[in-house]
């Protein structure tokens, strides 16, 4: 791949229950980001951080921080609203947008800005099905929903812009699904969606599953959205994530799942936006999962070892 990637870090953890994964970004690039995506044969432009007002200046008189059940919601709407508006400014400018989360919350930005000008595929690389609304989240945790959200289920209400009109159901795939929700199981099984569960990856191997997902994402549209959850991978191999679900997938099935995307790019340029989310260095251990983040990275831009 021979093209600008633009790398926007959202330093937001309103969208989830634990503090710290708004130091993912930093996190990330401090584990290596650039001279991995130099080593994938792109050119990184690092775009800084998005503002992020803190937890802690919030206006104690401004409206409480939960609207019905979806918490910091007037919060997490600013910060997408604008990473919506940098994400189709890198578009429009010939660059890739990486953004580095943040809670999945930044989702909701990612793809509203990356299906302003086109029809958007998305493989949702997670444990969970972050499909849950307001009304059927057992946490009120907006990084549960960013599914949701972008697929304008009525339930956003005042939310209404996160609805992503370029963004249709039949052309998302989730690779990896480990934990749904009682009522968020219905919302999947009645979904459009394709869900590739643990099992399906247990039964036919990584490559296989990532081939299909990709089949399904690009089917009638103009490019994908990659969502990577760090969650998606075991616990044992990235620890520095909010809320881990063991029997996740392993650093080489990661990987190899990454290389297949690359490989449909470099065929057929399906990339066109991606995010990297949920990294919590807090609960990390010498930033191995921030680490990990970034050598994925590189192996979705094309990365190989030989
Ligand atoms: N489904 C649960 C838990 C969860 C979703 N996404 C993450 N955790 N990272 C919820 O709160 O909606
Ligand atoms: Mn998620
Ligand atoms: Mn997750």
């Amino acid at each position: 791949m021979d093209s600008t990637v633009r790398i926007i870090g959202v330093p937001m953890d309103y969208g989830a229950d634990r503090r710290g994964v708004d130091m993912g970004p930093s996190a990330i690039r401090y584990g290596g980001l650039a001279s991995e995506l130099e080593d994938a044969g792109v050119e990184p432009v690092d775009a800084g951080d998005l503002l992020v007002p803190r937890a802690e200046e919030r206006d104690p008189d401004a409206d409480p921080p939960t609207r019905g059940t979806a918490k910091f919601l007037r919060e997490i709407e600013d910060v997408c609203s604008r990473l919506a508006d940098q994400v189709a400014d890198a578009l429009a400018n010939d660059a890739f947008p990486l953004v580095l989360g943040g809670d999945h919350s930044v989702a909701i930005g990612s793809m509203n800005g990356s299906s302003r000008q086109a029809q958007l595929g998305a493989i949702w690389f997670d444990a969970h099905a972050d499909l849950n609304t307001p009304e059927t989240s057992p946490s009120g945790n907006v990084h549960g929903m960013p599914l949701g959200a972008i697929l304008g289920r009525d339930v956003f209400g005042e939310m209404g812009w996160a609805h992503a009109p370029n963004v249709r159901e039949d052309a998302i795939a989730y690779v990896g699904l480990r934990s749904i929700d009682e009522r968020e199981r219905d919302l999947v099984r009645d979904s459009e969606m394709t869900a590739f569960t643990m099992a399906d990856i247990d039964e036919r191997g990584m490559t296989a599953v990532v081939e299909d997902a990709l089949s399904v994402a690009t089917n009638d549209t103009d490019g994908v959205h990659v969502s990577l959850d760090l969650d998606w991978l075991d616990p044992t191999t990235a620890p520095g994530v909010g809320t881990p679900v063991r029997g996740g997938v392993t650093y080489r099935e990661a990987h190899s799942a990454l290389e297949t995307v690359s490989r449909r790019h470099e065929e057929e340029g399906a990339l066109r936006s991606m995010d990297v989310v949920e990294v919590n260095p807090i609960l990390d251990e010498r930033n191995e999962t921030a680490t990990l983040a970034a050598e994925l990275t590189a192996s979705a831009f094309g990365k190989r070892i030989l």
